[in-house]
């Protein structure tokens, strides 16, 4: 018998929308795997995923499930997260959470690789993946602060419904054929499966992701304002979001206002740095009709900047559009990116 060289991993989750990226991303990867373990709830269990051509069975997810791993990918949510990734970290593994559970935990590091991998180094067991709209714009964000520092950002975000999970995919799905055949429809899971009201999506845009709170401000929103000023290390940059649902499946799209500390700046030396920014691909030409789009950063890693311009009135703000695939650098890339760089600082160990 041969003994596979590499890492146990376990995908928990890994027969939603995120775990199914995070599987196709690991074999892309060609990431060093000596074994696999698939979790999800008991209503998957059983259930036959194929990695690299071999059949795997999908276990349901328990705390014993864990023994042995090295490294476990959670995005089965934030109830699943609280009660299982202590129970990993406790045998030894490291966890890469995409949730929002230990996000803001003064002990979890909250990680982007291209910004703050160094964080990497204080984590206790578990690390956490930050909100998919949050990580396409601190990319696009860092290496401008890094030249000519940040003050201030004001973001509207246009998220696909692929964010709020595969039941969604297939709401906006079937709503859309209902309406061009002229059927009827009861929406069922936007903007929030759990909340009071459910509205049609298809050919709509609703300003509500997730719940909201007290202060007016969605959930989804707030993620936004406090994960960019953990994960930049700026508690005094000042942040405003509003994020809207929009129809389109996968790729979402920001409209990103921001003020920079230093005087004098061009937009054409901003489009000098995001040229080499890592992550970044800049697709800046309005006289060609170049911009990033959604429907083209579908399978990409990359962030994609575009419609750089200086404000009218403010010396010091900047607009720009940013695009990624929400599936991919918003969650299974830069967990699988995250987990690739512990082995490369030595963070994690095979057992
Ligand atoms: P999804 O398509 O609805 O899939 C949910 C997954 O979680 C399925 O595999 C499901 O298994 C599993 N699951 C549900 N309850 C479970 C339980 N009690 N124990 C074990 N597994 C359970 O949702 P998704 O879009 O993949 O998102 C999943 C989570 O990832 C979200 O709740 C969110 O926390 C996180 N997420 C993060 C980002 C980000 O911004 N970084 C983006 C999207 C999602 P079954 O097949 O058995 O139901
Ligand atoms: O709606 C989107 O586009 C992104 C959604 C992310 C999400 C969905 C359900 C629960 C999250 C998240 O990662 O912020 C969570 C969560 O709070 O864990």
């Amino acid at each position: 018998m041969t003994v596979k060289k590499g890492f146990h991993v376990a995908v928990v989750g890994a027969t939603g929308a995120v775990g199914g990226q995070m599987l196709q991303t690991l074999e892309n990867r060609n990431f060093p795997i000596s074994k696999l373990t698939l979790l999800s709830s008991s209503r998957s269990a059983g259930k036959k995923l194929t990695f690299k051509g071999e059949e795997y069975t999908v276990q349901e997810a328990k705390p014993e499930s864990f023994e042995g791993v090295d490294i476990a990918l959670f995005s089965a949510g934030g109830s699943v997260s609280k009660a299982l990734a202590p129970e990993a970290a406790k045998r030894g593994a490291i966890c890469v959470d995409n949730t929002s559970a230990f996000r803001m935990d003064q002990d979890t590091p909250l990680v982007v690789p291209e910004v703050n991998k160094a964080d990497l180094h204080e984590h206790h067991g578990i690390i956490a993946n930050p909100n998919c709209s949050t990580i396409q714009m601190v990319v696009a964000l860092e290496p401008i602060r890094q030249k000519f520092g940040l003050k201030k950002v004001i973001v509207s975000t246009y998220q696909a419904v692929s964010g709020s999970g595969a039941s969604a995919i297939e709401e906006l799905n079937q709503q859309t054929k209902a309406i061009v055949s002229g059927e009827s429809f009861e929406p069922k899971i936007l903007p929030v499966k759990s909340d009071k009201l459910h509205y049609q999506i298809a050919f709509n845009a609703i300003p509500q992701i997730d719940v909201f709170e007290d202060n007016g401000f969605t959930y989804e929103e707030m993620k936004m304002i406090n994960e960019t000023k953990k994960i930049m290390h700026l508690p005094e940059v000042q942040v405003a979001a509003t994020c809207v649902r929009i129809p389109v499946a996968t790729g979402h799209s920001e409209s990103v206002y921001f003020e920079i500390e230093e005087d004098g700046v061009t937009a054409n030396d901003l489009k000098e740095i995001f040229a080499t920014a890592p992550g970044v691909i800049l697709q800046d030409d309005p006289s060609n009709q170049i911009y990033p789009m959604a429907v083209d950063c579908v399978g990409k890693n990359d962030v994609f900047v575009g419609r750089i311009r200086k404000d009218l009135d403010e010396p010091k703000g900047f607009h720009m559009w940013v695009v990624s695939d929400n599936l991919l650098k918003g969650a299974a890339w830069n967990s699988v990116q995250i987990a690739e760089s512990l082995i490369h600082l030595g963070l994690v160990k095979e057992k």
